[in-house]
């Protein structure tokens, strides 16, 4: 895949203005709508059990996530989900805190197994708990070793059958067969909460314009690295209140220029 793809398919997310119904977390609703406007996605966050499965099939992809989970939220996602699938929508899956308690835990994996997901996107503890390997969580450390989190990233894809997407200091992106690593963002993200799950979304939109999932993965990863490191550039002085707003500036300003300048992205 070319650097070139990225720039494209980043074009195509603005021209499409692609729909991304979101079932998200309390934290960061605010944040990931207005990450998905400058983006020029359109968002829309629907919660209700009457009417997910209408919103999810006019959607352009559907991302689940269950940062703030509760039972009536869960129900939601199995309804939307299944109605996605139904009309080829695809389905992102962000399994926030996946290991932290049982309950997380185990909805992550009763998500995966009752739905088609099409993209899981975590960090690596959360994607080990998903698959039920053990990982060792080092604090800040839990996505280091790169070697470890791409055959990882690889056991996680080819067991659910899905494209895998593992973020931290470096990004894994597999489908089990083919692996990418992009080495663009900044650590002053993880003083952002919901950069992840931003993150998440963001992919939606991606996978909405774009069927190929490794590319469309590949192009939402590296334009939000750049991005970040656009708006680091800009902001870090200031702090991370600066940078969420900035990091809000370079998604809607982030060119395919800087793409091809920026973009380190390494085919493994
Ligand atoms: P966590 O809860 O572990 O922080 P998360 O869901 O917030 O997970 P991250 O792994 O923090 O997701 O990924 C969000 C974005 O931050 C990604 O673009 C990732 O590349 C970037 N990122 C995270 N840590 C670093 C880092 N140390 N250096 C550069 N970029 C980073
Ligand atoms: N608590 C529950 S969800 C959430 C917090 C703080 C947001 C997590 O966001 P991210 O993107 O995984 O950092
Ligand atoms: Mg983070
Ligand atoms: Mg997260």
């Amino acid at each position: 895949m070319n650097i070139e793809k990225i720039e494209v398919t980043l074009t195509k997310v603005r021209e499409k203005n692609p729909l991304v119904h979101n079932i998200t977390n309390v934290v960061v609703t605010n944040f990931t709508a207005n990450g998905l406007l400058a983006l020029g996605a359109s968002p829309v966050m629907a919660y209700a059990k009457d009417e997910v499965a209408d919103m999810a099939k006019i959607a352009g992809a559907l991302v689940l996530n269950i940062g703030t989970l509760s039972h009536d939220e869960i129900e939601a996602m199995l309804i939307a989900g299944k109605s996605a699938s139904e009309h080829g929508v695809p389905i992102i899956f962000d399994p926030v805190g996946a290991g932290a308690t049982p309950y997380r835990t185990e909805t992550s994996r009763r998500i995966v197994d009752e739905l088609q997901i099409s993209i899981l996107r975590g960090n690596a503890a959360e994607i080990a708990n998903v698959i039920g390997t053990e990982w060792e969580i080092k604090g800040v450390d839990a996505g280091e070793g790169t070697g470890n989190v791409v055959e990882l990233a690889q056991n996680a894809a080819k067991k659910l059958k899905t494209t895998v997407i593992i973020t931290g200091k470096d990004d894994v992106i597999t489908d089990g067969e083919t692996t990418y690593l992009v080495h663009n963002g900044h650590p002053i993200l993880t003083k952002v909460t919901g950069a992840g799950c931003l993150l998440s979304s963001v992919v939606g939109a991606f996978s909405a314009v774009e069927k190929d999932l490794i590319v469309a993965s590949v192009s939402a990863i590296t334009m939000y690295g750049v991005a970040a490191e656009l708006a680091a550039n800009q902001a870090l002085d200031q702090g991370p209140g600066s940078f969420q707003v900035e990091l809000l500036n370079k998604l809607a300003s982030v060119s395919p220029g800087d793409i091809r300048q920026l973009a380190k992205v390494e085919k493994i």
